[in-house]
């Protein structure tokens, strides 16, 4: 695969995702080193409380893996037979829609950047709602990093709301719904949130902080992680989701290999869009409430500590705000969300946005959400539960960021 073209079809062909389920920590660490050796690309990790892991195995390895499974012990299970078949159904899904743009299909880099040029345009038409984009930084392969800022247009400044999606190349899903969020503020939405977000809170969106990686995703490797840079190592790319300046990459949890998908990079914020996101937030830290970094796949809502169990000490006011979210996601279509603090849930991770935002930026209200699914499709969501994902994940965002408004009035009634 490489020299941005489109990949092979069916080069996924036959390969598939096992859900394994190591049946003590000693299976478990047999499980680690298998995949270590084999190189294996976890999917899902394992975590506190679930050993579980989906893990994805190339065909001409796939004989091995299981014997090998066998004689640790681990229990096993086929969860997507044929990757590539899954990733023809997504590709097929295409809603057509005569008018506008279509929030329930996946978009390429220069139609997203297109879309929020009409938005400025549409938002500079009405009398109460303004959109600004800036270019907050430019990809390894120059790309722009693009943000739009949604307010009132009356010159008040209000408490900030940071959003950004797309930091994991292949989870299409997240760069989708910060588009549709930027849709609903905008143009005005179903459950009439809009207008009381836009009295409470001035919205930041990054909707695509890895533009390099995502349109590598389309074009060449639709499980493609990181982002696209080249520091003359041996392979291509940093995760950007471990690049971030707190408790980046401490010596006894090092990936200094260039190969490995959650490879830290050189040194901290090292990379353009980690380094464009800090340089961003430190310039307007002090406005910011709440910062939310959407990824996929796992249906959570996490918050602070991602790199220790230990929780900070306002962790039961981060708790309340998210279990808003989640419940009112719910009550749509009863997708069941984890509402937690990450480590916990899921597993722990050094360099992670979430971390830095809390740690340095000092931003209270700091998560890192899932979007749909557990894994029956994982990356590769198809194109039909783009509407009711986004459809919940708004709700949830519009009750959560209502109940830190109503929080911040009664801290200012305590403070008169
Ligand atoms: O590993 C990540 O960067 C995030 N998960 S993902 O599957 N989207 O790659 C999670 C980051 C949250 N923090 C920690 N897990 N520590
Ligand atoms: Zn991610």
């Amino acid at each position: 695969m490489g020299n941005g073209q489109i990949h092979a079809i069916n080069s996924f062909s036959r390969h598939k995702v096992l859900h394994i389920l190591p049946g003590s920590i000693e299976h478990l660490n047999n499980v680690l080193e298998l995949k270590e050796l084999l190189n294996l690309n976890i999917w899902r990790h394992p975590r506190m409380g679930n050993l579980s892991m989906d893990v994805h195995v190339e065909p001409h390895k796939l004989e091995l893996v299981l014997t090998s499974l066998q004689q640790i012990g681990a229990d096993v299970r086929v969860w997507i037979h044929d990757i590539q078949q899954l990733i023809d159904k997504e590709q097929k899904q295409t809603k057509k829609k005569d008018t506008g743009f279509n929030y329930f299909a996946y978009h390429r880099f220069s139609a997203i950047k297109k879309y929020l040029a009409d938005v400025v345009t549409a938002a500079n038409s009405m009398n109460n709602v303004s959109a600004q984009l800036t270019t907050i930084g430019y990809s390894f392969e120059f790309r722009e990093i693009q943000m739009i800022k949604v307010s009132r247009n009356d010159g008040l400044s209000r408490p900030a709301i940071v959003i950004d999606g797309g930091i994991h190349a292949r989870e299409w899903i997240s760069p989708a719904t910060v588009l549709y969020f930027i849709g609903q503020l905008v143009s005005g939405d179903e459950f009439d949130y809009s207008s009381k977000l836009l009295d409470k809170f001035d919205w930041y969106f990054i909707p695509l902080l890895n533009p390099d990686g995502y349109e590598y995703s389309h074009t060449t490797d639709r499980l493609w992680r990181k982002n696209r840079v080249n520091h003359g190592e041996k392979c291509i790319g940093v995760d950007i989701n471990r690049n971030f300046g707190y408790m980046w990459n401490p010596v006894n949890n090092r990936s200094t290999n260039s190969c490995s998908d959650v490879y830290a990079g050189p040194f901290a914020f090292s990379e353009e869009e980690s380094f464009a996101l800090k340089m961003f937030i430190l310039n307007n830290k002090d406005n910011i409430t709440a910062y939310l970094t959407y990824h996929s796949y796992g249906q959570m809502w996490l918050y602070p500590w991602g790199y220790t169990s230990a929780l900070p000490t306002d962790w039961q006011e981060l708790d309340s705000a998210a279990t808003v979210g989640t419940e009112a996601l719910e009550s749509l279509y009863g997708t069941p969300y984890l509402a937690g603090p990450t480590v916990q849930n899921f597993y722990s991770a050094t360099g992670v946005s979430e971390d830095w935002a809390k740690g340095v930026a000092n931003i209270k209200y700091s998560y890192t959400i899932e979007l749909r699914d557990t894994g029956s499709f994982g990356f590769l969501l198809p194109q039909d539960e783009i509407e009711p994902n986004c459809r919940e994940s708004w709700k949830a965002l519009g009750e959560f960021a209502l109940a830190l408004a109503a929080r911040e009035r009664y801290k200012e009634i305590k403070d008169i």
